[in-house]
Protein backbone atom coordinates (compact mmCIF):
# COMPACT_ATOMS: atom_id res chain seq x y z
CA UNK A 1 0.00 0.00 0.00
CA UNK A 2 1.09 3.59 -0.90
CA UNK A 3 -0.17 5.50 1.77
CA UNK A 4 -1.25 4.65 4.92
CA UNK A 5 -5.16 3.93 4.86
CA UNK A 6 -6.00 3.38 8.25
CA UNK A 7 -3.95 6.38 9.58
CA UNK A 8 -5.95 9.02 6.99
CA UNK A 9 -9.37 7.16 7.99
CA UNK A 10 -8.77 7.61 11.73
CA UNK A 11 -8.02 11.62 10.86
CA UNK A 12 -11.28 11.48 9.10
CA UNK A 13 -13.34 10.29 11.17
CA UNK A 14 -16.21 12.62 12.16
CA UNK A 15 -15.09 15.27 8.88
CA UNK A 16 -17.10 16.63 6.47
CA UNK A 17 -14.28 15.47 4.30
CA UNK A 18 -12.75 12.32 3.58
CA UNK A 19 -16.33 10.50 3.97
CA UNK A 20 -15.30 8.81 0.95
CA UNK A 21 -11.62 7.81 0.36
CA UNK A 22 -10.30 6.90 -3.14
CA UNK A 23 -6.62 6.07 -2.87
CA UNK A 24 -5.17 4.61 -6.36
CA UNK A 25 -1.41 3.42 -6.83
CA UNK A 26 -1.81 5.37 -10.37
CA UNK A 27 -3.63 7.53 -12.28
CA UNK A 28 -3.93 9.64 -14.70
CA UNK A 29 -5.45 12.84 -12.97
CA UNK A 30 -7.37 12.37 -9.66
CA UNK A 31 -9.38 15.72 -10.62
CA UNK A 32 -10.45 13.88 -13.84
CA UNK A 33 -11.47 10.58 -11.30
CA UNK A 34 -13.24 12.77 -8.71
CA UNK A 35 -15.13 15.35 -11.73
CA UNK A 36 -16.09 11.49 -12.96
CA UNK A 37 -17.56 10.25 -9.67
CA UNK A 38 -19.37 13.90 -8.84
CA UNK A 39 -20.64 12.82 -12.14
CA UNK A 40 -21.83 9.80 -10.98
CA UNK A 41 -23.01 11.19 -7.95
CA UNK A 42 -20.78 10.38 -5.33
CA UNK A 43 -21.22 12.74 -1.97
CA UNK A 44 -19.42 15.69 -0.84
CA UNK A 45 -16.22 15.21 0.76
CA UNK A 46 -15.41 12.37 -1.38
CA UNK A 47 -11.27 12.32 -1.58
CA UNK A 48 -9.23 10.82 -4.51
CA UNK A 49 -5.39 10.49 -3.56
CA UNK A 50 -2.51 9.51 -6.23
CA UNK A 51 0.35 8.27 -5.72
CA UNK A 52 1.31 9.05 -9.18
CA UNK A 53 -0.85 11.25 -11.97
CA UNK A 54 0.44 10.12 -15.73
CA UNK A 55 -1.40 13.21 -16.93
CA UNK A 56 -1.53 15.77 -13.67
CA UNK A 57 -3.08 18.51 -15.03
CA UNK A 58 -3.05 22.68 -14.28
CA UNK A 59 -4.06 25.40 -16.07
CA UNK A 60 -4.95 26.28 -19.82
CA UNK A 61 -3.71 22.01 -20.65
CA UNK A 62 -0.56 22.50 -18.40
CA UNK A 63 1.14 19.84 -17.06
CA UNK A 64 1.70 19.73 -12.90
CA UNK A 65 4.82 16.68 -12.72
CA UNK A 66 3.31 13.94 -10.51
CA UNK A 67 6.07 11.27 -9.87
CA UNK A 68 5.97 8.58 -7.73
CA UNK A 69 6.74 7.96 -3.75
CA UNK A 70 7.19 11.46 -3.25
CA UNK A 71 4.55 14.09 -3.28
CA UNK A 72 0.52 14.61 -2.51
CA UNK A 73 -2.05 14.71 -5.77
CA UNK A 74 -5.60 14.93 -4.40
CA UNK A 75 -8.85 15.56 -5.20
CA UNK A 76 -11.45 16.88 -3.08
CA UNK A 77 -15.27 16.81 -4.02
CA UNK A 78 -17.42 19.45 -3.25
CA UNK A 79 -21.18 20.11 -3.65
CA UNK A 80 -21.25 23.67 -2.18
CA UNK A 81 -25.17 25.43 -2.96
CA UNK A 82 -23.45 28.41 -4.42
CA UNK A 83 -23.46 29.97 -8.01
CA UNK A 84 -21.29 29.45 -10.71
CA UNK A 85 -20.25 32.75 -10.54
CA UNK A 86 -19.11 32.40 -6.76
CA UNK A 87 -16.65 29.08 -7.68
CA UNK A 88 -13.60 31.16 -8.11
CA UNK A 89 -13.85 31.96 -4.55
CA UNK A 90 -13.39 28.15 -3.66
CA UNK A 91 -10.07 28.70 -5.60
CA UNK A 92 -8.83 31.29 -3.13
CA UNK A 93 -10.20 29.19 -0.51
CA UNK A 94 -8.09 26.50 -0.99
CA UNK A 95 -5.20 28.60 -1.04
CA UNK A 96 -5.84 30.07 2.12
CA UNK A 97 -6.42 26.65 3.86
CA UNK A 98 -3.45 25.01 2.08
CA UNK A 99 -1.06 27.72 2.87
CA UNK A 100 -2.39 27.51 6.43
CA UNK A 101 -1.72 23.96 6.43
CA UNK A 102 1.61 24.03 5.03
CA UNK A 103 2.50 26.60 7.60
CA UNK A 104 2.24 23.57 10.38
CA UNK A 105 5.18 21.99 8.62
CA UNK A 106 7.08 25.65 7.54
CA UNK A 107 6.24 28.08 9.47
CA UNK A 108 8.56 31.10 7.19
CA UNK A 109 8.01 32.11 3.70
CA UNK A 110 4.71 30.69 2.71
CA UNK A 111 2.90 33.07 0.71
CA UNK A 112 0.04 33.41 -2.21
CA UNK A 113 0.28 34.27 -5.56
CA UNK A 114 -2.93 35.14 -7.59
CA UNK A 115 -4.94 33.03 -8.45
CA UNK A 116 -3.56 29.19 -7.33
CA UNK A 117 0.29 29.53 -6.05
CA UNK A 118 1.37 28.54 -2.59
CA UNK A 119 4.67 29.63 -2.82
CA UNK A 120 7.78 28.82 0.02
CA UNK A 121 10.68 31.88 -0.28
CA UNK A 122 8.79 32.76 -3.87
CA UNK A 123 8.90 29.34 -5.15
CA UNK A 124 6.01 27.57 -6.02
CA UNK A 125 5.14 24.49 -3.56
CA UNK A 126 1.68 23.73 -4.21
CA UNK A 127 -0.57 24.33 -7.17
CA UNK A 128 -4.21 24.35 -7.08
CA UNK A 129 -7.00 23.46 -9.85
CA UNK A 130 -10.48 24.01 -9.32
CA UNK A 131 -12.64 22.74 -11.66
CA UNK A 132 -16.63 22.48 -11.49
CA UNK A 133 -19.39 20.77 -12.86
CA UNK A 134 -22.59 22.17 -14.09
CA UNK A 135 -26.05 20.72 -14.37
CA UNK A 136 -27.57 22.85 -16.55
CA UNK A 137 -26.80 26.52 -15.13
CA UNK A 138 -26.53 25.10 -11.65
CA UNK A 139 -23.15 24.02 -9.96
CA UNK A 140 -23.75 20.60 -9.02
CA UNK A 141 -19.68 20.43 -7.67
CA UNK A 142 -16.53 21.69 -7.36
CA UNK A 143 -13.86 19.52 -7.34
CA UNK A 144 -10.54 21.09 -5.89
CA UNK A 145 -7.03 19.49 -7.37
CA UNK A 146 -3.95 20.03 -4.82
CA UNK A 147 -0.78 18.80 -5.48
CA UNK A 148 1.72 19.56 -2.97
CA UNK A 149 5.57 18.77 -3.85
CA UNK A 150 6.01 17.16 0.07
CA UNK A 151 9.74 15.07 -0.42
CA UNK A 152 10.52 16.10 -3.54
CA UNK A 153 14.28 16.99 -4.16
CA UNK A 154 15.53 19.70 -6.64
CA UNK A 155 16.86 18.03 -9.05
CA UNK A 156 14.14 15.25 -9.48
CA UNK A 157 12.07 18.60 -10.65
CA UNK A 158 11.69 19.19 -14.34
CA UNK A 159 14.48 21.72 -16.11
CA UNK A 160 11.58 23.90 -17.08
CA UNK A 161 10.76 24.61 -13.75
CA UNK A 162 13.31 23.88 -11.02
CA UNK A 163 14.23 27.37 -11.00
CA UNK A 164 10.52 28.26 -9.78
CA UNK A 165 9.39 25.34 -7.99
CA UNK A 166 10.36 23.93 -4.12
CA UNK A 167 9.44 21.73 -1.70
CA UNK A 168 8.33 20.90 2.09
CA UNK A 169 11.84 19.08 1.96
CA UNK A 170 14.13 21.13 0.19
CA UNK A 171 12.41 24.51 2.09
CA UNK A 172 12.88 22.42 5.58
CA UNK A 173 15.72 19.83 5.52
CA UNK A 174 13.42 17.52 6.22
CA UNK A 175 11.19 14.51 4.91
CA UNK A 176 7.82 14.47 5.99
CA UNK A 177 4.89 11.14 6.16
CA UNK A 178 3.06 12.91 3.56
CA UNK A 179 -0.17 10.94 5.66
CA UNK A 180 0.42 13.91 8.23
CA UNK A 181 0.61 16.38 5.56
CA UNK A 182 -2.54 14.67 3.62
CA UNK A 183 -4.38 15.28 7.17
CA UNK A 184 -3.32 18.24 7.79
CA UNK A 185 -4.41 19.55 4.39
CA UNK A 186 -7.60 17.65 4.60
CA UNK A 187 -8.34 19.52 8.16
CA UNK A 188 -7.93 22.92 7.19
CA UNK A 189 -9.78 22.78 3.52
CA UNK A 190 -12.68 21.25 6.09
CA UNK A 191 -12.22 24.36 8.23
CA UNK A 192 -11.97 27.03 5.34
CA UNK A 193 -14.59 25.45 3.39
CA UNK A 194 -17.08 25.55 6.68
CA UNK A 195 -16.13 29.40 7.08
CA UNK A 196 -16.96 29.86 3.20
CA UNK A 197 -20.35 28.15 3.30
CA UNK A 198 -21.29 30.28 6.74
CA UNK A 199 -19.75 33.81 6.23
CA UNK A 200 -19.11 33.99 2.36
CA UNK A 201 -16.05 34.89 0.38
CA UNK A 202 -15.16 38.06 2.86
CA UNK A 203 -13.22 36.48 5.70
CA UNK A 204 -11.49 34.00 3.34
CA UNK A 205 -10.41 37.28 1.55
CA UNK A 206 -8.89 39.16 4.13
CA UNK A 207 -7.09 35.79 5.23
CA UNK A 208 -5.77 35.63 1.67
CA UNK A 209 -4.70 39.05 1.46
CA UNK A 210 -2.46 38.73 4.77
CA UNK A 211 -1.39 35.86 3.38
CA UNK A 212 -0.49 37.39 -0.44
CA UNK A 213 3.20 38.35 -1.46
CA UNK A 214 1.37 40.69 -4.60
CA UNK A 215 0.03 43.47 -2.70
CA UNK A 216 1.46 47.26 -3.89
CA UNK A 217 3.41 44.89 -6.35
CA UNK A 218 4.27 45.70 -9.74
CA UNK A 219 3.06 42.78 -12.07
CA UNK A 220 2.43 41.84 -15.34
CA UNK A 221 -0.57 40.01 -16.37
CA UNK A 222 -0.90 37.84 -19.50
CA UNK A 223 -4.21 36.46 -20.85
CA UNK A 224 -4.24 34.86 -23.88
CA UNK A 225 -2.75 37.88 -26.26
CA UNK A 226 -3.75 40.64 -23.88
CA UNK A 227 -1.07 42.06 -21.71
CA UNK A 228 -1.73 44.24 -18.55
CA UNK A 229 0.40 46.03 -15.71
CA UNK A 230 -0.08 48.00 -13.15
CA UNK A 231 0.26 47.88 -9.20
CA UNK A 232 -1.87 45.31 -6.95
CA UNK A 233 -4.58 46.76 -5.17
CA UNK A 234 -6.09 44.01 -3.41
CA UNK A 235 -8.54 41.53 -4.43
CA UNK A 236 -12.34 42.33 -5.11
CA UNK A 237 -15.03 40.47 -3.31
CA UNK A 238 -15.13 38.09 -5.93
CA UNK A 239 -11.46 36.96 -5.47
CA UNK A 240 -10.96 39.13 -8.93
CA UNK A 241 -7.42 40.78 -8.85
CA UNK A 242 -7.92 44.24 -8.67
CA UNK A 243 -4.96 46.09 -11.07
CA UNK A 244 -4.42 49.67 -10.64
CA UNK A 245 -2.45 51.17 -13.78
CA UNK A 246 -2.92 54.67 -12.59
CA UNK A 247 -5.68 55.41 -14.41
CA UNK A 248 -8.60 55.97 -11.73
CA UNK A 249 -10.50 52.71 -11.12
CA UNK A 250 -8.87 49.27 -10.87
CA UNK A 251 -9.16 46.79 -13.47
CA UNK A 252 -10.70 44.18 -12.95
CA UNK A 253 -8.90 41.27 -13.74
CA UNK A 254 -10.52 37.59 -13.58
CA UNK A 255 -8.29 35.48 -15.59
CA UNK A 256 -4.17 35.29 -16.76
CA UNK A 257 -0.84 34.78 -15.93
CA UNK A 258 0.18 37.07 -13.76
CA UNK A 259 4.35 38.01 -13.83
CA UNK A 260 5.88 39.96 -10.27
CA UNK A 261 8.18 42.72 -11.57
CA UNK A 262 11.30 43.90 -9.39
CA UNK A 263 10.71 47.44 -9.20
CA UNK A 264 13.41 49.79 -10.38
CA UNK A 265 16.18 48.18 -12.06
CA UNK A 266 13.91 47.07 -14.98
CA UNK A 267 15.13 42.94 -13.79
CA UNK A 268 12.09 40.76 -14.14
CA UNK A 269 11.14 38.19 -12.23
CA UNK A 270 10.23 35.63 -14.40
CA UNK A 271 7.59 33.56 -12.25
CA UNK A 272 4.57 31.24 -13.27
CA UNK A 273 1.38 32.11 -11.52
CA UNK A 274 -1.89 31.50 -13.73
CA UNK A 275 -5.60 32.51 -14.36
CA UNK A 276 -8.88 30.56 -13.92
C1 LIG B 1 -1.48 24.61 -11.32
O1 LIG B 1 -1.57 24.93 -12.64
O2 LIG B 1 -0.67 25.06 -10.55
C2 LIG B 1 -2.51 23.58 -10.86
C3 LIG B 1 -1.87 22.28 -10.52
C4 LIG B 1 -2.86 21.33 -9.89
C5 LIG B 1 -2.28 19.97 -9.74
C6 LIG B 1 -3.20 19.06 -8.98
S1 LIG B 1 -2.47 17.54 -8.57
C7 LIG B 1 -3.98 16.88 -8.09
C8 LIG B 1 -5.02 17.40 -9.07
N1 LIG B 1 -5.17 16.52 -10.21
C9 LIG B 1 -4.75 17.10 -11.34
O3 LIG B 1 -4.73 16.57 -12.48
N2 LIG B 1 -4.33 18.37 -11.07
C10 LIG B 1 -4.51 18.71 -9.67
P1 LIG B 1 -0.79 26.15 -13.32
O4 LIG B 1 -0.98 27.38 -12.51
O5 LIG B 1 -1.25 26.12 -14.72
O6 LIG B 1 0.73 25.78 -13.19
C11 LIG B 1 1.30 24.78 -13.98
C12 LIG B 1 2.78 25.12 -14.13
O7 LIG B 1 3.46 24.88 -12.88
C13 LIG B 1 3.49 24.25 -15.15
O8 LIG B 1 3.36 24.79 -16.43
C14 LIG B 1 4.93 24.26 -14.64
O9 LIG B 1 5.58 25.47 -15.03
C15 LIG B 1 4.77 24.34 -13.15
N3 LIG B 1 4.82 23.00 -12.52
C16 LIG B 1 4.47 21.80 -13.03
N4 LIG B 1 4.60 20.82 -12.13
C17 LIG B 1 5.07 21.41 -11.00
C18 LIG B 1 5.40 20.93 -9.73
N5 LIG B 1 5.27 19.64 -9.37
N6 LIG B 1 5.84 21.82 -8.80
C19 LIG B 1 5.96 23.14 -9.10
N7 LIG B 1 5.67 23.65 -10.31
C20 LIG B 1 5.23 22.80 -11.25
Amino acid sequence: MVFDEAALRSGFAGKRIGGRLQVVPEIDSTNRLALSLAREGAPEGTVVLADLQTAGRGRLKRVWQSPPGRNLYTSILLRPAIAPSEASGMTLMAGVAVAEAIREFCPQGVGLKWPNDVRIGGRKVCGILAETYLKGSALAAVVLGIGVNVNMPRDKFDPAHRETATSLFEATGKELAREAVALALYASVERWYGIFLREGFAPVRRRWLTLSEMEGQLIRVLFRDEVREGRVAGIDHDGALLLSDGSGTPLRITAGDATIMKDGAGKKEVEHAAGH
